[in-house]
């Protein structure tokens, strides 16, 4: 939008006299980024109000993108950027004396979600908005966000995220728009003539669920979607008119708190309340404003897409059903059809204990309705497959067995699209894990690779890197990543690649100095960046690069290591709560950084630092300094990976295995811009298979290993007893799960080949010109762009 400096300072004094009282002398940062918000708001609110009414009036496609999780991180800059304002409101700032990076840091980051799965809903939120998609987000409102990790004596503290304190500027709270969701009690069918039935309900829990819609603005263009996040309230009038203090807690913490757990689930009640809460809140709303437009139910699939990011929203299958049905009466045959043409599913993850499966008893007490729908969803099922299929496939694809709701069954079976999020997951779903779904539907199944943000990862993360590319190729790649292709031409220009060069070694000085900050440790900017920053999880394999940094520091103590280019290595993870071992891991990483960091032998040859509290602003932080980035799951655990696609825009070589996107970053930059290491899927398949892998002959075998792993029981690392001997059982007793050590030798060996090629400043500064050059397909804006064509089946404005 265009707007002049003049007019900008104009109206943020006037919201400060306004909001707070105060002038732009004597405001301080959080009062002027309270201010700063609301004339932000005040300059989207017109661009959205216009497009709400053009969504309205032409009554297109909408898609409603369901997840339990989100994270948007800071929105400040963000919607700076995308209205077109950033340099403007930096310049006006900085002549009041006010400096915008430090004002945005008195915004709370948005943390209402884990890892990959929630942060992927973010960069989908800002590419839907930003390639003109009608596309919009449906959450929980949390209370509390994910806690917030401090390390105390190397152990992982958690802090609760009380993110809420100052208000949100953002959000607008549209009580005209709750909705009833109601819990437990008896159901019973009545018949009402003709064979047809309705259900009675007694002693139900209602709870009020009042949504809070967060603009989400397109970048330079006329779009502003909407994510709506829902809050459990009390409902007023006459139902409840003394409520317990009971009823009146669980309403409460309802919308309380995030489940602090990644790519893992728990069977809790709490957990599947908040379930159906916000997938009944969210369709209830978008059938409302569906028949408010005046348009006809059986055509709903030509106007609304819903979509279940992994299983969590799955009761939108049921849940849809049974608004067709009890409150339209529609026939069960024809509500089925535009359930599975209105829903499309994602999975994320392959790892078992991830899956969700809800007792039957839980589910039949809570939701009661909901229930009696699923089993007659799986009984339907069923009936018209075992013919088609024989009994064997239906029982093993079937919902409702053992006891148990499987979700992810529910997902396919009551979806027409279900994907995964890199190739060689969707070929896993395919041909392993859901292989008996894939022969029931073939068509369904699809692969839609992930994608990042490019606004947020590079324009905001890094805007010195971004104004080298506009000086050397123009600024068309700020609208089109594609563009970054142009950067291949300079790949052999010397004088282009130092300045790229330059630009990295100031972002590592802008690092080195929050270390400094941070964690008191002095780094040097010349060394190798090596950063891996992700949860903390077994599968991840962390502990295959803790194993490599003692490898180094060994190295170093026997005077191996006279020609070693110095290194820095990284990290940022938060473990759940409740995973002892990978808290353990933490504990053994600082216990190493500790006495690395504090060996003088060592000098600044290797150092090893932990930042606490990983979380989306701090991301923005670390990536852009990376020289290297760790993507070193065992091949086939990692779904897809985002933060691989993070890296590679600002200019960091990748390190990984044959996993998750690492296959399709290896393919688009080329064998040589990439250190490939580890066994690939087929040699872990064959492993799974035949079970023959022992991790202690290579213990016994392997004597570099040997010496490091029992420097985590002999007291060679200080203070991880306990740790140090879980972690050491892991490898050997429990015979290595991940399979650490058999990968460990060809990860050294590549370790070392990246050392060396760093050393030739030519081959790895054009190496990392082509990683940003050859970016574009890892752009979300490709991502939803895909999904839009191909599932949802709507288009740009
Ligand atoms: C979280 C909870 C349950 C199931 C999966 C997750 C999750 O975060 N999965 C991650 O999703 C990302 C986005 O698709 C992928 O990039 C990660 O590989 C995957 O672990």
């Amino acid at each position: 939008m265009e707007l002049t400096k003049q007019q900008f300072t104009e109206d943020l004094r006037k919201s400060l006299t306004q909001n707070f009282a105060k002038t732009t002398k004597n405001a301080n940062d959080q009062e002027i980024y309270m201010s700063l918000a609301r004339v932000i708001k005040g300059y989207y609110s017109k661009i959205w109000l216009e497009d709400n009414e053009y969504k309205d009036k032409t009554a297109a496609k909408q898609t409603y993108y369901f997840s339990i999780e989100f994270m948007p991180g800071r929105m400040l800059k963000s919607n700076l950027l995308n209205l077109g304002l950033l340099q403007t409101v930096r310049d006006a700032l900085a002549d009041i004396g006010s400096d915008l990076d430090k004002i945005s840091e008195n915004e709370q980051d948005m943390a209402i979600g884990n890892g990959g799965l929630g942060r992927l809903a973010s960069c989908f939120m800002d590419s839907l908005a930003s390639t003109g998609l009608p596309g919009n987000g449906n959450g929980i409102r949390y209370k509390y966000g994910l806690f917030k990790q401090r390390i105390i004596d190397g152990y992982q503290v958690e802090l609760p995220d009380v993110w809420l304190t100052n208000g949100n500027p953002w959000e607008v709270r549209r009580s005209d728009k709750a909705v009833e969701v109601k819990f437990g009690g008896n159901v019973w069918m009545e018949e009402i003539g003709h064979g047809r039935y309705t259900p009675h309900f007694e002693n139900q829990e209602t709870i009020l669920a009042v949504p809070y819609d967060t603009a989400m603005v397109g970048y330079e263009n006329k779009t502003v979607n909407n994510l709506c996040l829902w809050r459990a309230e009390l409902p007023e009038g006459s139902e409840v008119i003394h409520p317990s203090l009971d009823y009146m807690q669980d309403v409460d913490t309802l919308s309380a708190v995030l489940y602090p757990d990644d790519s893992n689930y728990s069977g809790r009640l709490l957990r599947l309340k908040q379930e159906y809460f916000f997938v009944s809140a969210g369709l209830q709303r978008i059938v409302n404003h569906y028949l408010n437009l005046g348009l006809p139910l059986p055509r709903i699939p030509e106007h609304v897409a819903v979509h279940i990011n992994d299983t969590h929203p799955a009761l939108c299958i049921p849940e849809f059903m049974r608004i067709l049905i009890d409150e339209h009466e529609m026939s069960w045959e024809s509500a089925w059809q535009l359930t599975v043409k209105t829903m499309s599913y994602t999975n994320h993850t392959i790892m078992a204990e991830a899956m969700e499966k809800w007792s039957e008893e839980m589910m039949k007490s809570l939701l009661p309705r909901i229930y009696q729908i699923i089993v007659e969803i799986d009984n339907r099922f069923a009936k018209e497959y075992i013919p088609k299929v024989g009994p064997s496939l239906v029982h093993n694809t079937r919902i409702v067995k053992d006891g148990k709701v499987h979700m992810a069954n529910l997902s396919i079976i009551g979806s027409h699209s279900t994907n995964g999020v890199a190739k060689i997951h969707s070929d896993l779903l395919k041909d392993v894990v859901l292989h008996d779904f894939y022969i029931i539907f073939p068509e369904r199944f699809n692969n839609k690779t992930n994608g990042i943000a490019e606004r947020r990862w590079i324009q905001i993360a890094n805007e010195e890197l971004s104004g080298l590319i506009d000086e050397t190729i123009g600024k068309s790649w700020r609208k089109d990543l594609n563009d970054l292709t142009v950067l291949k031409a300079f790949q052999d220009n010397d004088e282009i690649l130092n300045k790229f060069e330059a630009v990295k070694f100031h972002d590592k000085e802008r690092l080195a100095k929050l270390i400094l900050e941070k964690n008191g440790i002095t780094v040097n900017p010349n060394a190798i960046f090596d950063v891996q920053v992700k949860r903390l999880h077994a599968y991840k394999r962390q502990l295959l690069n803790l194993l490599h940094i003692m490898k180094l520091y060994f190295d170093i103590k026997d005077g191996n290591a006279e020609n070693m280019v110095p290194r820095v290595f990284i990290f940022g993870a938060k473990a759940a709560p409740s995973y002892q071992y990978a808290k353990a891991i933490i504990k053994a990483i600082n216990e190493v950084a500790n006495m690395i960091n504090s060996d003088t032998d060592v000098e600044d040859k290797l150092k090893v630092v932990f930042l606490e509290n990983y979380n989306v602003s701090l991301a923005e932080q670390i990536i852009p300094s990376a020289n290297v980035g760790e993507q070193i799951s065992l091949a086939s655990t990692e779904a897809s990976g985002t933060s691989n696609m993070k890296f590679m825009l600002n200019g960091a070589l990748t390190i990984g295995t044959l996993d998750g996107a690492n296959i399709e970053i290896k393919d688009a930059v080329g064998d040589e811009n990439i250190f490939i290491f580890g066994m690939n899927k087929d040699d872990v398949l064959e492993y799974y298979t035949n079970g023959r892998y022992q991790s202690t002959e290579i213990y016994n075998s392997n004597p570099i290993l040997k010496r490091i792993l029992n420097a985590f029981v002999d007291g060679s690392i200080p203070n991880i007893e306990n740790e140090g001997r879980e972690i050491f059982d892991s490898m050997t007793v429990y015979n290595d799960e991940y399979f650490v050590l058999r990968d460990f030798d060809s990860y050294v060996e590549t370790q070392k080949r990246l050392e060396d090629y760093y050393r030739d400043r030519h081959a790895w500064n054009k190496s990392c010109l082509l990683n940003i050059a050859n970016a574009a397909r890892f752009s979300s804006d490709r991502t939803v762009r895909e999904y839009a064509e191909q599932i949802w089946q709507i288009n740009p404005r």
